[in-house]
Formats: structure tokens, sequence, C-alpha cells
């Protein structure tokens, strides 16, 4: 079948809309009618160039929500009209990883994954019969995608996808670490480097486990107003301050219970680490940095009993996590409606782009 979609031909460039031929769910492979996609910091680092892994021409996009359309032979847990969200990171609860019960991380389909490929090495997308890459095996930028069955999270039917799209990332992502990896406490003190589409996610996390001071550190300062609309507690300029570590050690009595970098910067992953609280202070590092870049600290940070740990997708098990998530938000618990600031048709997908290079969006979310 055909279907429309933004493709990235190469780094740097903006996406064009073009028709793609799409095949058919092959087995353990399901086809989607995606119906609406957030635009997320990493579509745009893999679409900069800064990506190690990007590859050219593809379909990127990773944070959609949608609608089975037709199911491959085998598939066993999905129908035709189920209302999914794929997964970049799959659970098929039967790989070394997904047995340990220790990581979110499932290798099921990884390599082929990270060639921007299907579990069969080949690709389903095509453009006058050269192949079109898949991106973390997800291609929310698509109106149609082929997807494995174990990628795929059955969520409720009454849950809207122009909002819940997000949780496919951005939502989960920040949620989860407060949650799944970082398990934060009532009444921890939490520090948030970057109040962006993540950041923003993690503060609310932290209210609604209770979390006593929740300060906020970013150099926009228009950043402020919607952060403490979601529990944010404290805020600071870096700018605005001789030392941001000292600054943040001296508000929390000695240091943060938990700090979350969500910038992908390596000096602030730094700071986040150092502004933890010695002996027990956890720094969950979200934020992806440029290929190539290093983080570096005196070890005797970690000697002192800070830790550092990283957070891929909010440490949750997709298919067994996402639906809860969205029952949260359908509960009232999460708020996802005032983050999606701008909604735009597939073809003002590049004026998303847009409007988070100059800061001026939280999430735009593309309605197909
Ligand atoms: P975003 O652009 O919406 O937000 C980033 C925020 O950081 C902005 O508010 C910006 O003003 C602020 N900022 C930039 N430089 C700063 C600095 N030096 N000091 C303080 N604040 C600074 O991005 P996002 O969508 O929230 O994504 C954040 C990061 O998380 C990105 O690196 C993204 O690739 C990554 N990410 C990771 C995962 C994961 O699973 N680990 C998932 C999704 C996104
Ligand atoms: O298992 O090696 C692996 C790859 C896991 C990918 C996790 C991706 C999380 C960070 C990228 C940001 C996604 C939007
Ligand atoms: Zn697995």
């Amino acid at each position: 079948m055909k279907t429309r979609a933004a493709v990235a031909w190469k780094a740097g460039q903006p996406l064009t809309i073009e028709e793609v031929e799409v095949g058919g769910p092959r087995a353990g492979e399901v086809l989607v009618e995606i119906r609406a996609t957030g635009i997320c910091h990493t579509d745009y680092y893999t679409l900069s160039g800064a990506d190690p892994e990007g590859i050219f021409p593809a379909i990127l996009g990773h944070e959609g929500a949608g609608v089975v359309v037709d199911v491959g032979p085998d598939v066993k847990s999905l129908n035709k009209d189920d209302h999914v969200i794929p997964l970049y990171t799959p659970e098929c609860r039967q790989c070394k990883f997904c047995l340990s019960q220790k990581t979110n991380l499932c290798q099921a389909i990884r390599s082929t994954q990270g060639r921007g490929l299907m579990p069969d090495a080949t690709s389903r997308f095509s453009i006058a019969g050269k192949p079109v890459f898949h991106y973390m095996g997800t291609s929310t930028f698509s109106n149609y995608i082929v997807v494995p069955e174990i990628a795929l999270a059955r969520i409720r039917e009454d849950a809207p996808f122009d909002k819940v799209c997000y949780i496919g990332c951005g939502v989960t992502t920040g949620v989860g670490a407060v949650i799944f990896t970082a398990r934060v406490e009532a009444g921890a003190n939490v520090v948030v480097f970057g109040l962006g589409g993540i950041g923003l996610n993690v503060i609310q996390a932290a209210r609604m486990v209770g979390a006593n001071r929740i300060i906020g550190v970013d150099i926009n300062p228009a950043r402020e107003a919607m952060a403490r609309q979601f529990g944010m507690t404290h805020f600071v300029n870096p700018k605005a301050v001789d030392n941001v570590v000292d600054h943040i050690i001296a508000l929390t009595d000695g240091g943060a219970d938990y700090s979350f970098e969500c910038i992908g910067n390596v000096t602030t992953m730094r700071q986040s680490l150092e502004c933890c609280h010695k002996g027990w202070g956890q720094s969950i590092i979200i934020g992806v940095a440029a290929g190539g870049e290093e983080i570096s600290t005196r070890p005797f940070q970690l000697v002192t009993g800070r830790v550092w740990k990283g957070s891929a997708f909010g440490g949750a098990r997709g298919r067994t996590d996402v639906p809860k998530i969205v029952d949260w938000y359908m509960d009232g618990k999460l708020n996802i409606d005032d983050l999606i600031t701008h909604r735009l048709t597939l073809d003002q997908i590049n004026q998303g782009f847009d409007l988070m290079k100059r800061g001026e969006s939280i999430r735009s979310v593309v309605i197909y």
C-alpha cells in the first residue's frame, strides 16, 4: 500500500513529504495506522547529524499512537482495531534481558532495529523501488507503519491519540525515570536539569510521589512558569548564580537525594552528579550527548557515596508499563494536555523542528 510520510533524506536537511510504498506485515508483524505523533528532541538529534547511528534516507519519529489495521501470521497478542503505542524499546518477555527483570533494554530485535531494518533484515518502506530505512523501529512520521508485535503496547480505546502519543517517549521517559529507575520516595529533594519535554515530566512525577523540594535548572527563563505549574518549587538559572552546584547544595541542606539530567550536555551531567548528597545522592542521566562526548568527575565523588546511573525510556517495560501510564493520564494523575503546546499537520512538520530549536515549544504533535 501507499502512505504519506515525512522523509529525512540527509542530515541537516528539512524533511520532505512523500508518497511511500509500505510492504504488508510479515510473520510476527503488525500494520498500524498512526493517528498522531510527537516530535522529540531525539528526532532532531538524529536529523542534525549528531547521532552516530543515524542512517539516511529514513522515516524518523518514535512518539506515536494509532490503530492496528492488519496483523501478519503468528501474531497472537493483537487484533485489527486494537489501539496501540509503538515502542522503540520492545518487550519480548523471552530474551536474557527481559527475563533478568533487571533492565527494560530488551535485545530481541536490537541489531536490526539499530540498522533501520525489520527483524528479517529488510525494510518495509520504499520509494520508486529503493528502500527507505526505519527509525528506532517505529518511524511514526509515516501515516502507516509496520512494527513487530513485541514493539506495540495495547492501550485502552478511550485514550485520545493526540495526547497519549506523548507517552510513546517523553512522558514515559521522564515519569519512568522517577518511578522505575530512581524510585524516588516521598520527602526526597529532587533536582532536574533541563525543563523541556522530558524534564517537565520528571517534575510532575516527582510531585506525584510526594517529593519535598523540586528544583529546576534551565538557561531559558521562559521555562520557569510552566515548571512551577507542574510542581517545581525552586528555579535556578545557571547564568544568574556563581556556581550552580554550590547553589543547589545550599538549597538542599547538603545536596540532592536524586538529580536528573534531561539536556544531553556533559557539563550539566557532571553538575548533576556533583550536586548530589554525599553518601547516597543518585544522579540519573536521561539526556543523550552527541557521539564521541565523554563524562568526567573526580572518582572521590563516587567513593563518597554518590551514584551515577542512566535511564532509557524511563526504565519502563513498554508492553507492561505503558498501558498503566495511559491509565494514570486518563485518571488525571498526569497532565499531558498542557505540555502539548503546538498541533500541526504532517505538511507542517518542519515547523515543529523550528519551534523546538527556538525553545518555543514543549511538545509539538502532528495529527494525521
Ligand atoms: P528539550 O530541548 O525539550 O529540553 C531541553 C532543555 O534543556 C531546554 O529547556 C533547554 O533550555 C535546557 N538547556 C539546554 N542547555 C542547558 C544548559 N546548559 N543548562 C541548563 N539548561 C539547558 O529536550 P527534551 O525533549 O526534553 O530532551 C532532553 C534530552 O533527553 C535530549 O538529550 C534527548 O535526546 C534525551 N532523551 C532521552 C531519552 C532516554 O530514554 N534516555 C528519551 C527521550 C529523550
Ligand atoms: O538496547 O542498546 C540498546 C539500545 C537501547 C536504546 C535506548 C534508547 C534511549 C535513548 C534514546 C532516546 C530515545 C528517544
Ligand atoms: Zn526481550
